[in-house]
């Protein structure tokens, strides 16, 4: 390895030795040293991730057409007119027809082809997915969040299936959730403004003090993955990880059962700090 590429390999063991330090090795989905294999996106393991990854592919593949195309105009028409084959300037000034229709049309197909399209279809994807919210008699999941400098807590409501009580089950950087069912979040701060992001469900929310953010998806693989913070939020910022660990419906009610008869033994009822959460809105 030498040159551009000793440097990328370095930058790429400088991130692995990261997230080695905070526990998320094994987790992450590229567990290779090689850079290039870094740019390739986590495995999806949601319903609905697809979405947003059509959406980044289309913009990112939109980009690179009309970059290209804008560079052979720009190289090429310097190249046709260059001085040392066209002695006498010609000297024009784009107000003819040919010019305006040409610039008409080009705008138009990038408006249509691009602004209007993303935004039609993502609107779209918001209206019917990402706002439409899991009715009760679908049985969500429910789940609260808070974030603080510098871990993620859960709640699950206990047997009550009230939040905020004695019995609630409480977990730090640790989240479980079973597959093929919808699972509903509430998310605040305690501090300052954080950003809840699963990479593998292609979904990320701002943790603000003062306000419940929500987020809802359904996932489809079992398995262990990372949730990380994804807003600078201080000076440990980059150890705000936890991980995700996703069962089948069996096995997670079996490991919610005993959750909740350890909470029930385990929990003080005389410790304030058990009761960050809130009624759920
Ligand atoms: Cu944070």
């Amino acid at each position: 390895m030498s040159g551009i590429f000793g440097v990328l390999s370095f930058f790429g063991s400088v991130v692995e030795s990261l997230f080695s330090s905070i526990g998320l090795d094994g987790l992450s989905v590229n567990q290779s040293t090689d850079y290039w294999d870094i740019t390739v996106p986590p495995e999806d393991i949601s319903v609905h991730g697809h979405l947003i990854d059509w959406l980044f592919n289309y913009t990112t593949y939109m980009n690179i057409f009309f970059f290209v195309l804008v560079c052979i105009g720009l190289f090429g028409f310097t190249f046709i007119y260059h001085h040392k084959k066209n002695k006498t300037p010609h000297f024009t000034y784009g107000n003819k027809k040919a010019h305006i229709w040409t610039v008409t049309i080009i705008g138009i197909a990038v408006f249509i082809g691009i602004d209007a399209t993303i935004s039609t279809i993502s609107n779209n994807d918001l209206k019917d997915v990402f706002l439409n919210w899991p009715k009760d008699k679908e049985k969500p999941v429910k789940i609260e969040v808070m974030a603080q400098q510098w871990a993620w807590k859960f709640r699950y409501a206990g047997a009550d299936g009230v939040f905020n009580t004695q019995d609630d089950v409480v977990t730090t950087n640790d989240l479980r959730l079973p597959i093929n069912r919808k699972v509903l979040f509430q998310i605040t701060s305690k501090d300052v403004i954080h950003s809840f992001f699963i990479p593998n469900a292609r979904r990320k929310v701002d943790a603000m003090p003062g306000r419940i953010s929500r987020l809802w998806f359904e996932l489809t693989k079992a398995g262990k993955y990372p949730i990380v913070c994804a807003e600078m939020c201080g000076t440990h910022h980059y150890l705000m990880g936890a991980k995700l660990i996703t069962y089948t419906p069996e096995d997670y009610e079996s490991w919610l059962g005993q959750a909740q008869k350890l909470a029930v033994q385990t929990n003080d009822p005389e410790d304030l700090n058990l009761y960050w959460g809130w009624k759920w809105e």
